[in-house]
């Protein structure tokens, strides 16, 4: 799944290649990382449904803010990258100057702001009510920032006045309150759907002066999905993709250091179909109606 144009950056699961005239090409893998690890086997579709459901979004939103996306369409870009493989997994996107701060929001309390709640009392710093379970909603969506620490790998928490620091007054404030926006947004919808967004991470950045949303949005790689039949507070609920594979790969005992385990046919398939559910019940259309769906 290479592509002939000068390669900019690779991520665990996407590749950005420069299409010239001011334009990136994403490129996103069927690639699965889990634990932290990525995994040999890929999830056939997986790229095609985060790529489908991130257009999905930007469509939904497109009356609150514009984003990067030009075209998803193959026959939009460069010759070079038009090669069949890359239909339905293929962002061409405006280069952007990225925020230097990660937005993340959260709706709930899992993951590290479990921990840092159970162990302070706090999330991000600042106190929370009393009494609140592991995956209990926050009385109010809230927003975390984090900015990549030096190394590169890790994300640092920061306050709401160092991403000021960062970004300015202004523009922190517009990141802000546009996180929130979406989140409660895109919440909402996928609520009304059955399925539950824990928290998720926006990528911001400016595009002549204007701020724009970029990257992958309100996918299950950016955020936590749940099924909202299966939450249940004071327990952590399966994720709505991963699951198959957290479940195999617990039942081992790996380390959770590479190599990773093989992943079972049955686990693959498994993992599939609920990346295909999952972009299914949040868009109401058929993943067979995306280009590549049927490859
Ligand atoms: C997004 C990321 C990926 C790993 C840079 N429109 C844009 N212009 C310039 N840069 C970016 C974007 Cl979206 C940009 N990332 C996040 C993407 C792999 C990390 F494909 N980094």
């Amino acid at each position: 799944m290479t592509v002939d144009l000068p390669h900019i950056y690779s991520g665990k699961v996407r590749d950005i290649y420069d299409a010239g005239d001011g334009l990136l090409l994403f490129v996103t893998s069927d690639r699965i990382s889990a634990f932290d690890v990525v995994m040999r086997e890929p999830i056939p579709q997986k790229g095609r449904v985060l790529t489908a459901m991130t257009a999905f979004w930007l469509e939904l939103f497109a009356d609150r803010c514009p984003s990067h996306l030009v075209s998803t369409d193959l026959a939009d870009l460069p010759e070079a990258a038009q090669k069949p493989d890359l239909a339905g997994r293929v962002m061409l996107v405006r280069r952007a100057e990225m925020l230097k701060i990660e937005c993340i929001v959260r709706g709930y309390l899992t993951g590290s702001a479990w921990k840092e709640y159970r162990e302070h009392g706090t999330m991000h710093g600042a106190a929370l009510p009393e009494g609140l379970l592991e995956a209990s909603p926050l009385p109010e969506p809230v927003f975390t920032p984090s900015t990549k620490a030096d190394g590169g790998e890790h994300d640092l928490n920061i306050s709401f006045d160092e991403s000021v620091a960062i970004l300015g007054r202004e523009l922190a404030e517009r990141a802000r309150d546009l996180s929130l926006e979406l989140y409660s947004a895109g919440a909402e919808w996928a609520a009304e759907r059955g399925i539950i967004i824990a928290d998720t991470k926006f990528e911001l950045g400016l595009v002549d002066g204007e701020l724009v949303l970029a990257d992958e949005v309100l996918t299950p790689d950016s955020s936590r999905f749940w099924p909202a039949a299966h939450w249940n507070p004071g327990t952590n609920p399966p994720s709505f993709d991963k699951q198959p594979v957290r479940d195999h790969l617990d039942a081992l005992d790996w380390d959770k250091k590479p190599p990773p385990p093989a992943l079972p046919d049955d686990v693959v398939a498994a993992t599939s179909a609920r990346y295909v559910e999952a972009y299914e019940r949040i868009t109401g259309r058929w993943f067979a109606d995306w280009p590549g769906a049927d490859s």
